[in-house]
């Protein structure tokens, strides 16, 4: 049953069927499936096949644009689920976005729920920050973690600058600072002196508890 609801779920995105998504979303849930494994093997199959299509020139921006949108509408029903209403004592506070440059979203969204749903204070700053927006936020929130993401391989260069510009203003020492997206690699993130590398939201929360102990 569960496969046949993934398969589903990756063809409304495929589709750019936003209602269909949606709806598929609250069946999901209503049979009680798990709402990761819904997001991971359905939804996320959907877009990276969305992915695809538009390298293989198949697709062109707006089916990229609806895909997307049909993804966000799916996840504002799934994405509750994943964080329930447990009250925990705060693990740490996290700062992340996507970096100046870069206005995908929706990687950058599902770590901050997965973080918040495991204990972390997430304050989201959203696509498109620039380092002193990043340097902003640390400071206004005394956070501990920075986490920042890139999609295109021209903005992950960005990540470097984002983690000079920390260090530049004095809070090196101060916080952890993780770096993902689907071009970034550990051995790229080692190079520019991250503390950690998460390839997908599961495994940035792994990162997450283990710096969270403090910085190095
Ligand atoms: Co864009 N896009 N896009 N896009 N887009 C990619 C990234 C691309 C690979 C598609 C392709 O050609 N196959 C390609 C990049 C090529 C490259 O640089 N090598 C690309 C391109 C070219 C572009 C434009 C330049 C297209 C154009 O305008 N001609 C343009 C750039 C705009 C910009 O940012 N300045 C563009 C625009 C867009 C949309 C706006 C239309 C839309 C985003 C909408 C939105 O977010 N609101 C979009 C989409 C949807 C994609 C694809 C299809 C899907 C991205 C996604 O949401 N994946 C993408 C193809 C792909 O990735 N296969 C593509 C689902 C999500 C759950 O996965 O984001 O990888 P992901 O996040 C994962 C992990 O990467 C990791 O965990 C997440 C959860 O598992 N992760 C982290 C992410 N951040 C992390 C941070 C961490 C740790 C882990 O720590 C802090």
């Amino acid at each position: 049953m569960s496969d046949d609801m993934y398969k589903k779920l990756a063809e409304a995105i495929i589709n750019g069927e936003a209602e269909d998504a949606v709806n598929l979303a609250k069946q999901a849930l209503d049979q009680k499936l798990d709402p990761l494994a819904c997001i991971t093997n359905g939804l996320t199959k959907g877009i990276q096949q969305v992915g695809e299509l538009f390298s293989s020139g198949e697709y062109y921006l707006p089916e990229l644009i609806i895909g997307a949108d049909a993804m966000k509408a799916a996840l504002d029903i799934l994405e509750p689920a994943l964080v329930g209403d447990q009250q925990r004592e705060v693990v740490g506070t996290v700062v992340i976005g996507t970096v100046e440059g870069d206005l995908h979203e929706i990687g950058k969204t599902l770590v901050g729920t997965m973080l918040t749903a495991n204990g972390f204070r997430v304050i989201d700053i959203g696509v498109d920050k620039s380092s002193e927006e990043f340097i902003a936020a640390i400071k206004d929130n005394d956070a501990t973690m920075v986490g920042a993401s890139a999609l295109l391989t021209t903005t992950m260069l960005q990540q470097e600058k984002l983690i000079e510009a920390i260090t530049e203003a004095g809070l090196r020492e101060t916080v952890e600072i993780i770096v993902g997206g689907a071009p970034v690699t550990e051995k790229y993130a080692e190079q520019i002196g991250a503390d950690g590398y998460a390839e997908d939201a599961i495994s940035a929360v792994d990162i997450a508890f283990r710096l969270a102990d403090g910085p190095a």
